[in-house]
């Protein structure tokens, strides 16, 4: 069993998948399962090391599915990409992780950072699949309502830590498990780009550490709109090479080829 930084070299590509129709910025576009599945080739055939299907918006103010609607969405797309495209899965319900691996899936991606679901931990054991535990404060439904922290990479460091713990006392290998700020999820403008600014502080944890910025509404507020609910290609591709440079192994973004061609020249550039 290989651990993450061996199949996953820094930096790489996961491409994201949504096949839902109320995603931030991509939501309908890969409802059909059939654009999905070209979605997910053209993302690999541009760079993208894995794609990473989800079936459940945890957009700001949503409320979730349930698990047979979730899974509705994401079988088919999953079965049309068996053997041909690395997956991960971005889900925080046992019974779809369970399903998506016997399909091939070789990554669990929570964001409750195995809070929600308590059977998932042995789910992601006995199967050994790689895991990322993402941070977030509060649920999706509440989340951006007043986010406040003494001091956030302080608190989400603690917390990863602590989640990584209990993965490990769950018995999933350490050396299969990543990291992640959560980008968005109870956070504010300053606060995610804090997070980016001492990504050093999560690096120190000893577990590659994922960066979902990608196109996401702190990007739009940066530059001006303080009603944005999504940031440019442009200014994701900046936060995405800033996040690289200070340590991040993977990037899960929407549009891959301008992120690999990016980090392709500061691989170059920063040796
Ligand atoms: N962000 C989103 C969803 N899953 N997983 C990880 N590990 N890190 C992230 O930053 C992250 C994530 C939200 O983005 P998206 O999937 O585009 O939107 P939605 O949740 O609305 O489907």
């Amino acid at each position: 069993m290989s651990a993450v930084e061996d199949r996953f070299p820094r930096p790489s590509v996961m491409g994201v998948v949504n096949v839902t129709p109320d995603s931030f910025s991509d939501g309908g576009v890969n409802l059909d399962p059939a654009d999905a599945i070209a979605s997910a080739r053209r993302m690999v055939a541009e760079g993208a090391a894995i794609v990473d299907v989800g079936g459940e918006s945890t957009r700001p103010g949503s409320g979730g599915v349930d698990a047979a609607e979730e899974l509705r969405r994401v079988v088919p797309v999953l079965e049309g990409l068996a053997g041909e495209v690395p997956v991960s899965i971005d889900t925080s319900k046992a019974e779809v992780a369970r399903r998506a691996l016997e399909l091939g899936a070789e990554l669990v991606n929570d964001v409750t950072a195995l809070r929600a679901d308590p059977e998932l931990a042995g789910v992601v054991a006995d199967s050994g699949a790689f895991l990322c535990l993402m941070h977030m404060r509060g649920e999706p439904r509440t989340m951006q309502a007043d986010p406040r922290y003494d001091d956030v990479v302080a608190e989400v460091a603690a917390f990863l830590e602590e989640r990584l713990a209990f993965a490990v006392s769950a018995g999933i290998t350490e050396e299969r498990v990543c990291l992640d700020p959560g980008i968005g999820f109870g956070k504010t403008v300053e606060h995610n780009f804090e997070l980016i600014r001492r990504l050093d502080e999560l690096t120190a944890l000893g577990r590659p550490v994922v960066v979902g910025f990608s196109r996401k509404s702190s990007l739009g507020k940066l530059l001006g709109d303080p009603d944005a609910t999504t940031g440019s290609t442009a200014a994701s591709v900046g936060a995405a090479i800033a996040a690289y440079e200070r340590g991040a192994t993977i990037l899960r973004v929407h549009d891959v080829r301008d992120h690999v061609e990016a980090l392709a020249a500061a691989t170059a550039a920063l040796g």
